[in-house]
């Protein structure tokens, strides 16, 4: 491979209103998933894993919880140079205003880039679930000379209405593109061409491809790229290249979800504790890296456990939990029922005092009290559910809205951070 010096850029979220409320007190790569994780732990550790250890992270909202995460949990020693630093929107002598779009994002820091001397961007999204081999995707930009690539993946017709479709001939050359095509629109014209579809064995199926909203760059031409008032990457950016430059369509075969919505975000979780997840945290080539936490051991007291991620220093007793992701430092009380539970846990434990308090206040626990039954349910961080509590049992009668401790999309109830559900509850 020639030589390379690959700066990441991760773009960590506008307002993160699709997954609201479980942005409100935080940005979109703060995120947690998987019990442990944090959202931009997966592109971070993409980047680490292929040896791209300059990275920066743009973010414009809420970013607390994602500068104490990061700081404790990517320190790089000193001979490696690496880092992963948060760029928030500022205001500066030359721009007052917020990140008016990806590309904007990405102009508006390109100063704090200079001094690393990039011999490439790549510019990645910070909601996605995959494992790429980053170093193949920047090797195959290299080897066809592109000055621009993207990653893309083959879509079906429907899942083409929310993506960036690319339109290429039969050696791959792209020579089109449509950013968001709709349901609506006639875009039969764009499907993989027969003979490209035959010799990479692509599914008839996912006879589109679709811009993962990755991209490299080369040095000089993402900084004359953004050098004009382009705000947008895919509306307007990529259209632009694809028209003047040398685009290269970079096909990428294993799994990929976008996790921007509520749905998604709970079926990729959920996904993880099936029998045979789609996205594998137990490769020891491609680690996922986050922050250490010295916790004891999860104890289960005679329970029940099926399909169910449950991590460190949790405690469940005489409980049955299925198809459930079960978040660190999470307190299960007597014969509890959980299936499809996304609990988020908690950040600390309460003492003896501070439960004996509880109760004479008449506050539930941080966790979840005895004898309840939860389904379909994400519960966020340090939530207290009482004894005897009925949630999401009737899916038939939930309807979407905001009832203040939890909200409900898309027939997914969300127990927000910190909320109290009292005993006896039915929702
Ligand atoms: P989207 O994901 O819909 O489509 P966009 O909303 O621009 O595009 O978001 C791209 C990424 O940038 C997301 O991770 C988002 O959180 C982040 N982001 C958005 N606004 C930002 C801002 N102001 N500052 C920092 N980060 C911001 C894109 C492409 C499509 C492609 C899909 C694949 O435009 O062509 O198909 O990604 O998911
Ligand atoms: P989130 O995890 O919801 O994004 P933060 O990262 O800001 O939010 O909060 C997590 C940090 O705050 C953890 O380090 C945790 O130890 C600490 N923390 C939060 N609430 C409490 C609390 N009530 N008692 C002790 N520590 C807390």
């Amino acid at each position: 491979m020639q030589q390379h010096n690959p700066l990441a850029i991760i773009l960590g979220g506008g307002q993160g209103s699709r997954l609201y409320p479980l942005t409100e007190q935080r940005s979109k790569p703060a995120v947690t998933f998987g019990g442990k994780y944090r959202l931009v732990d997966i592109p971070i550790s993409n980047c680490i894993n292929a040896g791209f250890n300059h990275i920066f992270v743009l973010t414009q909202f809420n970013s607390a919880s994602l500068h104490t995460h990061i700081n404790s949990a990517y320190k790089f020693d000193q001979f490696s140079g690496g880092f992963v630093e948060i760029l928030a929107a500022e205001q500066t002598p030359s721009s007052t205003s917020w990140f008016n779009g990806t590309a904007d994002a990405v102009r508006k820091n390109i100063t704090h880039y200079h001094p690393f001397n990039p011999s490439h961007y790549i510019i990645l999204s910070g909601d996605q679930l995959y494992q790429m081999d980053l170093k193949d995707f920047l090797a195959r930009h290299q080897e066809q000379q592109a000055e621009v690539s993207i990653a893309t993946t083959c879509v079906t017709r429907e899942a083409a209405n929310e993506l960036g479709i690319l339109k290429i001939d039969e050696h791959g050359q792209i020579i089109d593109f449509l950013e968001k095509p709709g349901a609506d629109k006639d875009i039969s014209d764009m499907a993989i061409p027969e003979a490209y579809r035959q010799k990479y064995n692509i599914d008839p199926a996912h006879n589109y491809l679709a811009s993962m909203g990755m991209y490299i760059f080369n040095r000089g031409t993402l900084e004359s790229s953004l050098d004009n008032e382009m705000l947008d990457f895919g509306k307007e950016v990529i259209p632009h290249a694809i028209k003047n430059l040398k685009v290269n369509a970079y096909l990428y075969r294993g799994y990929w979800e976008d996790i921007g919505t509520i749905k998604s975000f709970y079926e990729a979780n959920i996904n993880l504790a099936s029998n045979l997840p789609s996205f594998n945290m137990y490769d020891s080539l491609n680690p996922l890296y986050t922050r250490m936490l010295n916790l004891g051991p999860t104890k289960f007291n005679n329970s029940e456990i099926i399909n169910t991620l449950i991590c460190e220093g949790s405690i469940i007793s005489q409980s049955h939990i299925e198809q459930s992701v079960i978040g660190v430092r999470s307190m299960i009380a007597d014969h509890v029922h959980l299936s499809g539970v996304l609990m988020m846990g908690a950040d600390f434990y309460e003492t003896e005092e501070q439960k004996s308090a509880n109760q004479k206040n008449g506050i539930p626990n941080v966790g979840i009290g005895s004898n309840t039954q939860i389904h379909r349910c994400i519960i966020d961080k340090n939530a207290r559910i009482g004894n005897n509590c009925k949630i999401g049992l009737s899916p038939n009668s939930l309807k979407d809205g905001d009832y203040n401790a939890y909200i409900i999309r898309d027939n997914i109830i969300i127990i927000r951070k910190n909320a109290v559900i009292a005993d006896n509850t039915l929702i």
